[in-house]
């Protein structure tokens, strides 16, 4: 049975490990909101099916679904994917999932943050959230394993990311956003962080990747690789946008250490060329009321920071471009040549507004 706790994690002994750290399995959710994804979401279920598809090689894949999508995604996902029925509303695991935290007896918990579509009545994305914000409890119900609820402390699991060691990166437009917790102070954001995650030195960056609706979660420009070991969006084009940004997290990121006193090694990964939406791509999403609109033109927060590691391998986007989807694979290769670095082309989930970090969540193994 399933309990809820009122303790937590960091006084239980537990902490958030890192990406890296041995799967049990992978969660996923099927998307189908016709006024996020165009033509019906019929390009963006191929899409997803794909990643489901190159991490199911890898390691069990978990994606819950509504009701009214159930055949559909039954028939298109493979037979060794597992489906599971599950009210939400839209497809985005890593933040609506629960964060989960283990313990050195082979322990797994959940943490499920009170979630509100990256800002809620402020700038939030869609109205309502309220399935969405379920969706934490139910993942850790199915798989028996007990969780923290933060009623009344937003956060998504894009917006943190840690080298399960004690050291845990973040960024400010993301994390003191109006939208999230105004009520709090940077002290006592990070004292929940401490709490809820296990950590013990939290690294600021201000911004993430320019345009990124999410107020710019971490995720989209820095990923932990290793303990001691990040990558970054980057971009040699001082005439970018991305360039300052890039740029002055860089600086943070070098002249600082983790938790352990390390210093960081940085490896830099060039953002795509530019990702825009087109007017035939946009024609294909529904107006609606209430969510983001996608308008011919505007640039999407492409980044291949947002890869997606799961046991033995990492699962990276590609956008159709030929010189930096290229010398990504090389980068990821070079920081990771024990795992295999397997390409999706990720354009339909970048028109949603998301990367493949964003679309996946995993499910420590737990040591025993
Ligand atoms: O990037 C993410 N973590 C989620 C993006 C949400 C977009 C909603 N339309």
């Amino acid at each position: 049975m399933a309990k809820r706790l009122n303790t937590k994690p960091k006084h239980d002994g537990y902490r958030m490990p890192g990406e890296f750290e041995p799967h049990k399995q992978t969660w996923m959710v099927w998307p189908e909101r016709t006024d996020n994804w165009r033509l019906g979401a019929k390009p963006a279920q191929k899409a997803f099916v794909e990643v489901a598809q190159a991490i199911s090689h890898y390691e069990k894949v978990t994606v819950v679904v509504s009701a009214a999508q159930y055949e559909n995604a039954r028939h298109l996902l493979p037979d060794d994917v597992r489906v599971v029925e599950m009210s939400n509303d839209d497809a985005w695991m890593r933040d609506t999932g629960a964060t989960f935290v283990v313990n050195d007896k082979g322990g797994v918990r959940g943490v499920d943050w009170e979630f509100n579509a990256w800002g809620g009545l402020v700038d939030g994305l869609y109205f309502p959230w309220d399935q969405d914000d379920k969706v934490a409890q139910k993942m850790c119900e199915i798989e028996e394993i007990d969780s923290y609820r933060t009623e009344g402390f937003v956060l998504e699991g894009g917006s943190i990311h840690t080298d399960g060691e004690g050291t845990l990166i973040v960024t400010e437009a993301c994390l003191l956003s109006e939208g999230r917790n105004p009520h709090m102070s940077k002290e006592a954001i990070e004292e929940m962080l401490r709490d809820y995650l296990g950590v013990e030195k939290i690294i600021w960056l201000k911004n993430g990747i320019y345009l990124d609706e999410t107020n710019e979660h971490v995720d989209n420009i820095v990923h932990y690789a290793a303990p001691g070991v990040v990558t970054l969006a980057w971009t040699d084009d001082e005439n970018d946008p991305q360039y300052p940004l890039s740029k002055a997290a860089y600086e943070v990121l070098a002249n600082t250490t983790d938790a352990k006193g390390r210093k960081l090694e940085i490896h830099k990964l060039h953002i795509p060329s530019t990702v825009e939406i087109t007017e035939e791509e946009s024609k294909g999403v529904d107006a609606v009321e209430g969510t983001l609109p996608r308008e011919e033109g505007d640039r999407q927060a492409a980044s291949y920071a947002n890869y997606y590691i799961c046991n033995d391998a990492v699962i990276y986007p590609t956008f159709g471009d030929e010189t930096y989807d290229q010398k990504a694979k090389e980068v990821l290769q070079k920081v990771f040549p024990d795992r295999d670095v397997v390409g999706v082309y990720a354009r339909e989930i970048i028109l949603g507004g998301g990367n493949i970090h964003c679309i996946t969540q995993q499910q420590p193994l737990g040591k025993k």
